[in-house]
């Protein structure tokens, strides 16, 4: 039996739960996979997953050029995306649909042509940032989302992945967290140019995302769940947190 739990309004003396309970083998609000309108959406959501595996490896190589005693960690995180994008290629298959690539090097352009100035310049702190807290960060409540609505091979896979990233986006925390005392103008600055970037990359998938029963509004606040705890992990402190924050909007 499958049980939702629906949490209301709490008031001081409790908060109340309710259980509603469904027939076996039955979830909530399942989009049919088998609709054309389903697997166009498919083509494009699943060929930008593959192409943000694809980037991840080979974020976290070129972050090991930098880092030289590091560069055997990343390698081990960059195989970890390799995995992840031959998870992904299989759900694709599994669906009937054939990804649509070129869309998705078209999504990821502006991310990666920052993500390539600052390899090209030395920023580490910018490409730690791109990489392993917004990409992941995405990533991860993208793969949220989705594991509520995804069909069960997919659901699997995507479950099983979106464990990796959270070690992904800690090992990005902790460089940060550790070098933090000379990095945090840098910081402030690569994320007011790519926060952006990630909100409308957000806004342009929003749409194929719905179709996948993915709701908007939900992918951004996981987001911003994913974003604002990794920063407040890395020590920045509240303020600090809202004015990063802000560059999402304004
Ligand atoms: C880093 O490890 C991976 C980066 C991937 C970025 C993915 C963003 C995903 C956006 C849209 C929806 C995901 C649904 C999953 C469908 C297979
Ligand atoms: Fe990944
Ligand atoms: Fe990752």
């Amino acid at each position: 039996m499958t049980k939702i739990i629906e949490q209301f309004m709490p008031t001081l003396e409790s908060s109340e739960v309710a259980v509603i309970d469904l027939p076996d083998g039955c979830s909530a609000n399942l989009p049919d996979f088998t609709t054309e309108a389903y697997k166009d959406a498919y083509s494009r959501i699943n060929a930008i997953v593959i192409e943000g595996e694809q980037e991840a490896h080979d974020n976290y190589i070129s972050i090991g050029t930098l880092l030289p005693d590091k560069a055997e960690e990343l390698k081990k995180l960059a195989r970890m995306e390799l995995k992840h994008m031959r998870g992904f290629t299989a759900c694709g298959k599994n669906l009937g649909v054939e990804a649509d690539m070129v869309f998705a090097k078209e999504f990821f352009s502006g991310l990666h042509g920052n993500f390539q100035k600052a390899l090209s310049e030395g920023h580490l702190t910018t490409c730690f940032l791109i990489q392993a807290i917004l990409i992941e960060a995405f990533a991860i409540s993208a793969y949220h989302v989705y594991i509520r609505v995804a069909d069960p091979f997919a659901k699997k896979i995507t479950e099983g992945v979106v464990q990796d990233e959270y070690l992904h986006l800690n090992y990005g925390q902790e460089w940060l967290k550790a070098n933090l005392g000379h990095c945090k103008e840098e910081l402030m600055k690569a994320n007011k140019e790519n926060l952006p970037l990630i909100r409308s990359m957000l806004d342009e998938v929003s749409k194929d995302a719905s179709t996948l029963h993915m709701d908007r509004e939900e992918l951004m606040e996981e987001f911003m769940i994913a974003y604002q705890d990794s920063l407040n992990e890395i020590g920045l402190d509240n303020r600090e947190i809202a004015r990063m924050a802000l560059a999402a909007v304004v």
